[in-house]
């Protein structure tokens, strides 16, 4: 019993010295607050273009696009980051009414390709495919926009009787 009673007045002793030597410093508790902050993920693009491309009456075999180049139309689209994370973005097309989607033209086959980078003057064309999405842009910064532009690859031949074809494009982001 005594030697518990002489443990406890040495600790007070202690407890009194430490007191002491951080006195003026900062104050002694028995109790320590750490803050933390967080906000949800937020995945999101939208595109800043209309979202539309039309490419008239084409020849078979032709290859218009979207740039301003001498097949182009002139119709860039513009995709956004306007999610809070940065993103990657992958690209996939997809067959038409009529025409299923290939690397390269055929009968009632069409390509389709897509450019993000000097696609006005001198554009590097990568394919794409219906199955499976293609990378389009990687890292792309909260708020931060990519342009795309886009090459068809008209088929060989058609046996649709000259039907309008109309095609999508889908672009997916996923957090980087
Ligand atoms: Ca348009």
């Amino acid at each position: 019993m005594s030697r518990n009673m002489s443990a406890i007045v040495v600790n007070l002793g202690l407890a009194g010295i430490v007191a002491l030597a951080s006195a003026g410093v900062a104050l002694a508790g028995t109790t320590a607050q750490i803050s933390a902050t967080v906000t949800a993920q937020n995945v999101s693009i939208t595109l800043t273009s209309d979202g539309s491309v039309a490419y008239g009456t084409q020849s078979l075999s032709n290859t218009p696009d979207t740039t301003t180049g001498t097949y182009g139309v002139d119709d860039t689209q513009t995709v956004q980051n306007n999610g809070n994370v940065a993103e990657d973005f992958t690209i996939q097309g997809a067959n038409s009414t009529n025409w299923s989607l290939a690397a390269t033209a055929g009968a009632n086959q069409y390509g389709y390709k897509f450019c993000t980078t000097t696609c006005d003057t001198t554009p590097s064309w990568t394919s794409m495919n219906n199955a499976t999405g293609v990378s389009l842009s990687t890292s792309v910064g909260a708020g931060s926009s990519k342009d795309v532009d886009f090459q068809l690859l008209m088929p060989t031949s058609d046996s649709s009787g000259y039907a309008e074809q109309s095609f999508n494009v889908t672009i997916t982001a996923a957090a980087s």
